[in-house]
């Protein structure tokens, strides 16, 4: 009897959804367990096999969790609204609002397919004004807070996406998701103040439970430095420029200074500086490169002196030079650099090239002049006057001292722009009175440093703004959103005054409505309902992409944060654990739409099932490696299932499912598969359980009599990786309910010893790793694991392989 899917799979699905089987019971439950995977945002065609990887991973720990008692609440939904989604309509040409309900049925009918055990009831999607209508509520708590503002800055623009970004969503001076080179532009923005949590984004780092790399990628991000601030008088002027440094210690070596080309100082003194023509065609040159090529530590370094102007070295009293260059950027610090060419690399390739004077002042006792190469290192002060001598950590101190300058952190981070021009996204819910702006009047003059005149917040009534249908939807690339022609939308009254004023018209970055969404599936009505908050938050399993590290993740925890301190949470971060999932390859290269390589995961559904398709995707690498797909492989995984469906269909028709006493061999086996099976599921190495369960079948099949129990164990534990065959052949032993509401098998611990050992893993006969795996293991498995061990790889390089030798529970050896 074969093992027909098609029509399995459909009937569970119903029964599912009929039975409620993934609702937990939200009032009343005792053990809540919070399993989240980043929803989808609906930009392609459909389901990517990789996205599917990452909810059948999801899904498979959240199931063991059900079982295990929790009641598990793993919604689903739709990150609809954005650029992501507004690109795609563009690109098929069709209008956002109308492809968003055309993609919705799509990707929840392919999301049901893959048989996630998803709470169905709470989906949302972010386009739906129910859901927007918060996304606003919460632009304005954060606005009354003082933690939105307007200012005027010089910001990010994508030329294709007619858009300005956030600084997180360039990527290597390239816009995030259609890679056109970012220009720079000066426009007058809405941002929210992510800065003021920087030390505590930070902080926190230490205490959550979070992928290494993740934390790593976000604590660069952040980017704090220790250092001071320090003051240099402008001779013959009343001006003076503040630097901010990491180096104090090195200050009797400042021969020169550097400005950024936009520093306002020089606007200031423009009447004093005699090479004026020149300076300013630098400062046009210079602005139309990014700050990536900017920093770029390879590009030739390139400035001008201001002819004319000479600052004060506060430690020596001598009078040097002042440049502009662009290596010094105007956004970091205060945009001006104290140069010690002796001791900073940078500084030291400019004085090189520009003939400036290097001075030696830090050195272990092998420093010499001249100096081949800045020296970076640690030591005692020289050529420092009464410092000389002294270690440079303590003079660091004794110098800001002598100078009157401050100590100070610095943050690579910068505030988060959360305007876009275009208009598939939540309207701001803002409102300018220019009437009230003259009067000096708005709404948090006080809490915001310049003042937020003539702008109110939309009535918390009047929420949500609704996006009107716009025919002419198509971003214009003037700095302003459709919407700012569409007049019954901007012309409204002012909340205050009633008199003409006019709507904001850019909408929120997307990445505002996913920042929250979590809050948001717990119930739509009242989001911020304190009862079920406490009760169902924070999250406690996340599962998603690496990639979003420095964006939807940074961003959930500043917000979290945000509301913790507006009393409406009463946590700090809102993923107790979070876990980065690998990326799939296919068949050794990247997946990609060019190569035409990708998978489809419909296909393969339809071919061999889902349960065959989410077993093979597992079984490819530990989870949180990603791994390599291949058609051919997956011929593997479907005769494993086809044997389990075999042995179970008929050990039923054959009446064998009544034998209670089992082999002691069967009884070890069986109770290290159980704890094998939940310690791998709970440690995300899917692939190894999977082989267990596999070398459990081979055992079964070899024995005449195995128990009913046992059987019911095998399936058991199989539920969450093959959630449908395993409901199937539940139901056809007789039972009434799901398998999946089942409790999960534990293990008697007198039985369980070691049933794995190091295999160890030679080539050409010498010993280059070992790795553990499970007693019994295969050849063909023996061979697959080792290949995929890192040292291994390296060894084997691009070598063919002439022989493997396979010593049965002891060793592999490759030929090569
Ligand atoms: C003098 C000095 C001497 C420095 C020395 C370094 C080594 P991080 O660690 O990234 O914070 N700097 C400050 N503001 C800058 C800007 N706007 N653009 C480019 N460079 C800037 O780096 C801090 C250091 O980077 C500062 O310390 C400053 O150079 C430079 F032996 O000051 B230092
Ligand atoms: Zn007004």
């Amino acid at each position: 009897m074969k093992y027909k899917f098609r029509t399995i799979e459909k009937k569970w699905q119903q029964f599912w959804r009929i039975k409620k089987t993934y609702e937990p019971n939200f009032k009343k439950t005792k053990k809540p367990f919070y399993n989240l995977m980043m929803f989808p945002y609906p930009s392609a065609e459909g389901l990517h096999v990789g996205n599917m990887y990452a909810f059948v991973g999801s899904d498979i720990y959240g199931r063991m969790k059900r079982m295990q008692g929790r009641d598990v609440f793993q919604p689903i939904g739709l990150d609809g609204f954005g650029i992501h989604s507004e690109n795609y309509a563009l690109k098929i040409g069709a209008h956002p609002m109308k492809q968003a309900k055309v993609s919705e049925k799509r990707f929840y009918k392919q999301l049901e397919i893959i048989g996630n055990g998803f709470a169905w009831e709470e989906r949302l999607e972010t386009y739906d004004p129910e859901y927007y209508k918060w996304t606003q509520w919460i632009f304005i708590q954060m606005f009354k807070n003082g933690l939105a503002y307007r200012k005027k800055a010089p910001v990010n623009w994508c030329p294709s996406c007619k858009t300005v970004l956030a600084d997180e969503q360039v990527v290597s001076g390239k816009c995030e998701r259609c890679s056109s080179v970012v220009e720079k532009r000066e426009l007058e923005q809405w941002f929210f103040k992510i800065t003021a949590y920087a030390e505590k984004l930070l902080e926190n780092l230490n205490i959550i439970d979070w992928s290494e790399r993740v934390k790593i990628a976000q604590r660069n991000w952040i980017g704090r430095s220790e250092g001071a601030s320090i003051e240099f008088e402008v001779k013959d002027t009343e001006y003076k420029i503040e630097v901010f440094t990491t180096r104090p210690d090195t200050l009797f070596g400042a021969t020169y200074m550097v400005l950024a080309p936009e520093h306002s100082l020089i606007q200031k003194l423009k009447y004093r500086i005699k090479n004026w023509a020149e300076i300013s065609s630098y400062i046009q040159k210079s602005k139309l490169e990014s700050e990536e090529e900017r920093i770029n530590e390879s590009k030739d370094k390139t400035g001008v002196e201001l002819k004319g102007l000479r600052a004060v070295n506060p430690a020596t009293g001598e009078s040097i030079p002042i440049w502009i260059a662009d290596y010094v950027l105007a956004g970091y610090g205060t945009g001006a650099i104290m140069a010690v060419p002796a001791h900073d690399e940078r500084d030291f390739e400019f004085a090189r090239k520009y003939n400036l004077p290097v001075r030696i002042v830090i050195s272990d006792g092998t420093v010499v002049s001249p100096l081949v190469r800045a020296y970076t290192g640690t030591g005692k002060l020289v050529n420092s006057g009464s410092l000389d001598g002294t270690d440079f950590e303590s003079a660091k101190w004794q110098i800001t001292r002598k100078v009157s300058g401050r100590r100070e952190i610095q943050y690579r981070l910068r505030d988060w722009l959360i305007s876009r021009q275009r208009y598939w996204g939540a309207p701001i819910p803002m409102i300018y009175c220019a009437a009230c702006a003259q009067l000096g009047k708005g709404e948090q003059i006080d809490s915001v440093q310049g003042g937020m005149l003539g702008w109110y917040a939309v009535p918390e009534k009047d929420l949500p703004v609704k996006l009107p249908f716009v025919k002419e939807f198509r971003p214009k690339g003037k700095g302003s959103s459709p919407l700012a022609s569409v007049k019954n939308f901007y012309e409204v009254k002012c909340p205050k005054c009633g008199a003409k004023a006019r709507r904001e018209t850019d909408v929120s970055d997307t990445f505002l409505d996913s920042a929250w969404y979590y809050i948001g599936y717990l119930n739509l009505k009242k989001p911020f309902n304190k009862t079920t908050i406490k009760k169902w938050s924070p999250v406690n399993m996340y599962i998603g992409g690496a990639e979003h590290s420095v964006l939807h993740l940074l961003y959930s925890r500043f917000l979290a944060m945000a509301f913790h301190d507006m009393k409406l949470v009463d946590y700090d971060e809102p993923f107790t654990k979070f876990r980065a999932h690998g990326l799939l390859i296919k068949e050794g290269a990247k997946m990609s739409k060019s190569k035409g390589n990708v998978v489809n995961p419909d296909e393969y559904i339809k071919k061999f099932g889902a349960d065959a398709l989410r077993v093979y995707l597992m079984f490819l690498a530990p989870f949180e490696q990603g791994g390599d797909f291949r058609d051919a492989s997956i011929l593997g995984i479907v005769r494993f299932l086809d044997r389990a469906w075999r042995y179970f269909v008929s050990c039923r028709d054959k009446g064998r499912t009544g034998g209670k006493k089992n082999t002691i061999e069967l009884q070890k086996l069986m109770h290290k598969t159980i704890k094998k099976v939940t310690d791998d599921i709970e440690n995300l190495h899917y692939n190894t359980a999977i082989s267990a369960l596999m070398v459990l079948l081979n055992e079964f099949e070899k024995q005449t009599v195995v128990s009913v129990d046992y059987m019911r164990y095998f399936l058991l534990l199989s539920a969450p990786l093959a959630p449908y065959m395993t409901e199937e052949l539940w139901h056809s032993f007789g039972n009434k309910t799901s398998i999946h509401r089942e409790k999960w098998p534990s293990y008697n611990s007198k039985l369980v010893e070691d049933n794995e050992f190091d295999l160890i893993i030679q080539i050409n006969g010498r010993v280059r790793d070992t790795v553990l795996v499970s007693k019994g293991i295969v050849q063909e498995e023996a061979e697959k694991i080792a290949r995929e061990q890192i040292m291994i790889k390296k060894w084997l390089g691009t070598n063919a392989i002439k022989r493997v030798i396979f010593v049965k529970d002891r060793l592999i050896n490759f030929l090569i």
